[in-house]
């Protein structure tokens, strides 16, 4: 494999400089009139946590349009406060993705917006992107655009609070893979194999995915019959949420969604001063999520977080990255941040100070890990920069710094790529990703300017 920019984890003003370009370039490469496309080819279209990872790096080189890529985003917030997981462009062919927007039919749901979009979600780390692109280029600008997004962020964890906590434990469920953004993890094995599904319904739809990336890196045709058949319940029942334990056929509660929903409210805690909001609300929620968390996802047996199955009321047994994400929360117990961290020290994940390679997204030691497919093995950047985020927060400088140089090293030797093989560290799936670009950004800022996030 050749390196794309030698020498890039030099420091800054040797090989960091044309990492720094590279990562601009495909940025401005996948800006689309007012948002950035996660892949021109694989993804033509703006996706929600996508846009908010983007954002955090857009921040640092083109703040405005980090405020444009949120604020388009939020255009398309549905009246009940979802946010959408797709929000499509309705300038490019059908056909473009699957499942397009013929297929979610979002216009005949009540309270969409006018834009096309999907009816799903995916995890809210909008509130704590929104308060660290704030936080690497303040300006008056940034603090009208924050004023104006934060209504809708309330909006978005009040929609989570309200419709999605279907156990009633203070927790938010994901109905669909799709929404944890982890879309065929090991986590999903168990709640999908209750869901009906027949690969041969896949010859009615062409996959786009398949045409662009070796079928063997991707969710097989299985999963995707599975993906439809939810997707075709909700539908159906007109994307609402009133009534979902009696009839839909996936609801988890994933530890890194609901992590993702209390650094929301924490994030918000911290912009609502600036903006005439009162924090204390949100800092009660936020000690709420962090305390459901721990009740209800921490399996002390493992040590970890675990997805649980709210059909059969039980903790996945499968041990992924997922796990590790409730290390952003600052008021996570002491106890939890020490499992937390062991677990991702162990051979498992192989976090250290001295590090090859980032973080798996499934324990390597698990049989079925597969280095190559997608959510099953690879390293992603946007879960390895939520765990270091996490380290930095609760004070493990040295293994964010270890986890730092396996990142910036990573892309400096395989590319922009949208996820990478966890051993050898070859690029697969997209090669010019949004969220790889910006969050590389981000990691190479902290070397260019002091800390200013907070
Ligand atoms: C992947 O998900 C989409 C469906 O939403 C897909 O597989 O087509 C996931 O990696 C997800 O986390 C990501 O947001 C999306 C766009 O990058 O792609």
């Amino acid at each position: 494999m050749s390196a794309v920019v030698s020498g890039a984890t030099d420091g800054p003003g040797g090989g960091e400089e044309e990492l720094h370009r590279l990562a601009v370039a495909t940025l401005d490469a996948n800006w689309e009139h007012d948002h950035t496309v996660p892949s021109r080819t694989l993804y033509p279209h703006q996706w929600s946590w996508d846009s908010a990872f983007i954002a955090v790096g857009l921040a640092h080189v083109r703040p405005a349009r980090a405020w444009r890529e949120l604020a388009s985003l939020f255009r398309a917030q549905w009246a009940d406060g979802r946010v959408p997981h797709i929000v499509f462009n309705p300038r490019l062919p059908v056909g473009a993705y699957f499942p397009g927007p013929e297929f979610w039919g979002s216009a005949r749901a009540d309270g969409a917006p006018a834009a096309p979009t999907s009816g799903l979600i995916q995890p809210p780390v909008h509130a704590l992107a929104a308060w660290l692109a704030y936080g690497a280029a303040p300006s008056e600008a940034a603090l009208a655009a924050l004023r104006r997004l934060y209504p809708r962020l309330v909006a978005q964890q009040r929609y989570l609070a309200t419709r999605r906590d279907v156990g009633g434990d203070g927790l938010a469920c994901v109905v669909h893979p799709w929404e944890s953004g982890l879309d065929n993890s090991p986590a999903w094995d168990a709640p999908m194999d209750a869901v009906p599904g027949d690969p041969a319904v896949m010859r009615a739809y062409r996959r786009h995915d398949t045409a662009h990336v070796h079928a063997a890196h991707r969710p097989t045709d299985l999963d995707y019959a599975r993906y439809v058949a939810i997707v075709a319940s909700y539908r159906e029942h007109g994307y609402r949420d009133d009534g979902l334990a009696r009839w839909h056929p996936f609801l988890v509660e994933c530890p890194l969604f609901n992590a993702a929903a209390g650094a929301a409210e924490h994030a918000l805690a911290r912009i609502a001063p600036l903006v005439g909001g009162d924090p204390g609300p949100h800092r009660e929620r936020a000690a709420r999520i962090t305390e459901a968390l721990v009740l209800r996802l921490y399996d002390p047996g493992t040590g970890t977080f675990q997805p649980r199955d709210l059909r059969t009321g039980r903790l996945v047994p499968a041990r992924t990255v997922l796990g590790l994400a409730p290390l952003i929360l600052p008021d996570l117990p002491a106890a939890q941040v020490d499992a937390v961290v062991a677990e991702a020290c162990s051979a498992r994940f192989g976090l250290a100070r001295r590090m090859d390679r980032p973080l798996p997204s499934y324990d390597r030691t698990a049989p079925d890990f597969e280095p190559l497919r997608y959510w099953r093995g690879p390293s992603w950047m946007n879960v390895n920069w939520l765990v270091r985020y996490g380290l930095l927060t609760h004070d493990r400088a040295d293994l964010a710094a270890g986890l730092r140089r396996s990142m910036v090293g990573l892309v400096a030797t395989a590319g922009c790529h949208e996820y990478f093989h966890p051993d050898t560290g070859a690029g697969l799936g997209s090669p010019s990703f949004g969220w790889t670009a910006s969050l590389l950004l981000d990691l190479l800022a902290e070397e260019r300017e002091p800390a200013g996030t907070g």
